[in-house]
């Protein structure tokens, strides 16, 4: 069976946030796991042109309509590619072929009888493009949807007969219990087509902006109503009323949506379907919002997260990890940095990252890092079948859209992996000279991260390249049926080494977002600013610039750790501060870093310290670190640095 997924297209009034990435990452993601899984893909995204909104951001603006439009359609285009995102298409509502698509898509309706002229009078809320009954309104005339001021709209306009398919809608939600994703958004679609659907005014005469209805019908003064225009991209990207050769997709596999928009998704769009006769979509997808630190997102708060700003900072790779994992399908989210920062440290950086980290460590010393997976099933019979118990577990997460349990499930494995090391010591192993033995674990760990990869592929599509490459094959569909679908293990291979995937992030790598000030907090900061302000004076234990420069600072890249005998605290490690030969430094971080997570990583060191002896070891510097109650971390450089550059 073919896959066809979809992301909502986004409006060009303002540049995408990170609640677009969002839907966009998923997207992506639902797409890249279906092709590896060998199913035939289309995977479209695009922008949403037409309407009042648009009209008027482009007039705020100075602009014409339509280069503002141009501008901003390719803003979205670009960060997608930026970022990787492997559409097959990206339509735009002002294309001309599928402006044709829509006039034919009316002429149907209109044909058959659905969509007939009469006069609207109603209250329209610009913002949402959307009509609401009298009845609906909040108080003052504000739209129920975004709380906005709502108009008075009088004017003559096509209608949709939507009464007509409350029946037939009801039927097919009750015949299709998992059309919309997650289930527990489904009560409130079918409260809302019980509580009776009105007709849809879907023309409109105040405005130009829009596709013109059919010359057929010779109105010239009525644009389409921008929802209906806009729904019907789905069809008309794949040719729908001219080249239907891409038509093969339809219905699409899984449409995912804001939940803002699941109403037009899962009422409107299925009945405009119906008077189609095409299809049903098999799922609607509907996720949560996304707030930053526990506030809603807005301009005017300036609090909105740029999706570039953060992968930027955090890569692109751990953001779609993070957004996917860290939030249930469905349920509103909230962006903080401290809960990134803990992801990538202990997902990405301590379970999977080490656990590589670890088998090319120990395959370079016991087996010139070649790894052979002929003894796993011998010492390993019960890790496999636990392995292969989660895995078959997890395809049915994922095809009701719960991600981040799939995700969980996923790193359960790695659970295995890590605790096989532990139980099995392969460095004792190694001493009693049972090698098979130690080296059948590494080939374990070696497997669960090929068989990993595969399966996270999805939402980390690089990252998983990366990992497959160093173990000696790529991801790729033949690969998926080998090594996921037969459950065969790897072929000897030699382990590539690499540096650390996912270095350690100590600290927030972007501005955090001002703080809101509520009633009085203004007085109280200037206040507590003043009081900040240092008095140097009279404070002991200033010091001067001079006196700050004479300590040498520099940036150091750890070439070999090891751990000191008899001592629980400290390591010993060979830095490199861009001298001719390493610095020895004995450092008492052992509680809070495995040897082997340190090589390659890189430190802050001071490197004019006068060489001192620990437990008779020479230490030629120190290496700069925080410790408070949840333990110690080292100091390090945002983003990598030569090695010797001195720190100011
Ligand atoms: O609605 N968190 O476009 P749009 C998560 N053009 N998702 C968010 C979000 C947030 N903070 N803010 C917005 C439109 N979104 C129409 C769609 S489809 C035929 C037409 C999501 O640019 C929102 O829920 O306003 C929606 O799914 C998507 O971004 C596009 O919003």
């Amino acid at each position: 069976m073919s896959t066809y997924i979809t992301t909502p297209i986004y409006y060009v009034n303002g540049e995408a946030h990170i609640g677009h990435a969002y839907t966009t990452f998923i997207a992506d993601a639902l797409a890249r796991h279906a092709r590896l899984r060998g199913s035939e893909t289309y995977f479209l995204t695009g922008t949403d042109e037409h309407g009042q909104k648009i009209e008027e951001s482009a007039k705020k603006n100075g602009q014409e309509t339509q280069t503002f439009a141009d501008a901003i359609s390719a803003t979205f285009k670009n960060l997608w590619d930026d970022f990787n995102i492997s559409y097959d298409q990206f339509i735009r509502t002002t294309d001309a072929a599928h402006k044709k698509g829509v006039q034919h898509a009316f002429e149907v309706m209109f044909a058959r009888g659905d969509i007939y002229k009469d006069f609207y009078e109603g209250n329209y809320c610009v913002s949402c493009e959307a009509f609401f009954p009298e009845s609906q309104l909040l108080d003052g005339g504000c739209c129920p949807d975004c709380g906005r001021s709502t108009s008075v709209v009088k004017e003559e306009s096509y209608f949709f007969r939507l009464s007509a398919y409350e029946q037939k809608l009801l039927e097919y939600y009750d015949a299709h219990p998992d059309f919309i994703l997650p289930k527990s958004r489904r009560n409130e679609v079918i409260n809302f087509v019980r509580g009776g659907l009105q007709d849809l005014s879907v023309t409109r005469t105040s405005f130009t902006w829009g596709v013109p209805i059919p010359q057929s019908l010779n109105d010239p003064k009525h644009v389409m109503y921008v929802w209906l225009d806009a729904l019907l991209n789905y069809v008309t990207a794949l040719g729908y009323g001219q080249n239907e050769a891409l038509m093969k997709f339809w219905p699409a596999s899984v449409q995912l949506v804001g939940k803002d928009i699941l109403r037009f998704h899962a009422i409107y769009w299925p009945a405009f379907l119906m008077s189609l006769d095409l299809e049903l979509p098999r799922h609607i997808g509907a996720h949560g919002w996304w707030t930053r630190d526990g506030e809603k997102m807005s301009k005017s708060k300036g609090n909105v997260i740029h999706p570039k700003e953060v992968s930027e900072a955090y890569g692109v790779e751990n953001l779609r990890y993070f957004m996917m994992r860290e939030v249930p399908f469905g349920q509103d989210g909230d962006f903080s940095q401290r809960a990134f920062i803990d992801r990538i440290n202990s997902d990405l950086s301590n379970d999977l990252g080490n656990l590589l980290n670890r088998i090319i460590g120990m395959s370079g010393k016991y087996s010139e890092y070649r790894i052979d997976s002929l003894h796993v099933s011998t010492y390993h019979a019960k890790e496999l079948a636990d392995m292969r118990r989660i895995i078959e577990s997890l395809e049915a997460y994922w095809s009701e859209l719960q991600i981040h349990r799939y995700l969980e499930e996923l790193w359960r494995l790695f659970a295995i992996g890590n605790k096989a090391i532990e139980e099995h010591a392969p460095w004792a192993k190694v001493k009693e000279g049972r090698l098979d033995e130690a080296l059948a674990t590494v080939a374990l760990v070696a497997n669960i991260l090929a068989k990993a990869s595969l399966l996270l592929h999805g939402v980390m599509p690089h990252t998983t390249q990366t990992i497959a490459r160093a173990l000696g094959f790529e991801i790729s569909p033949q690969h998926f049926v080998r090594l996921i679908g037969e459950d065969a293990l790897l072929e000897p291979f030699t382990i590539e080494v690499i540096p650390p995937l996912f270095p350690r992030v100590e600290a927030p790598l972007i501005a955090e977002a001002p703080k809101v000030l509520h009633g009085g907090g203004e007085a109280v900061a200037v206040q507590e600013s003043k009081k900040m302000q240092p008095e140097t004076k009279s404070v002991e234990g200033v010091i001067t610039v001079e006196q700050f420069f004479a300590v040498s600072l520099r940036i150091g890249q750890v070439l070999e750790a090891e751990i000191v005998p008899k001592s629980d605290r400290l390591l010993k490690l060979q830095v490199d501060v861009g001298d001719a030969a390493p610095r020895q430094i004995i450092a008492g971080i052992r509680e809070f870093y495995a040897p082997e997570a340190l090589v390659g990583t890189q430190v802050c060191v001071v490197a004019n310290l006068k060489p001192a002896k620990l437990m008779g070891m020479l230490s030629e510097g120190m290496l700069l670190a925080a410790k408070d109650e949840r333990g110690l971390c080292l100091i390090r450089p945002e983003s990598p640095k030569t090695v010797g550059t001195p720190i100011r």
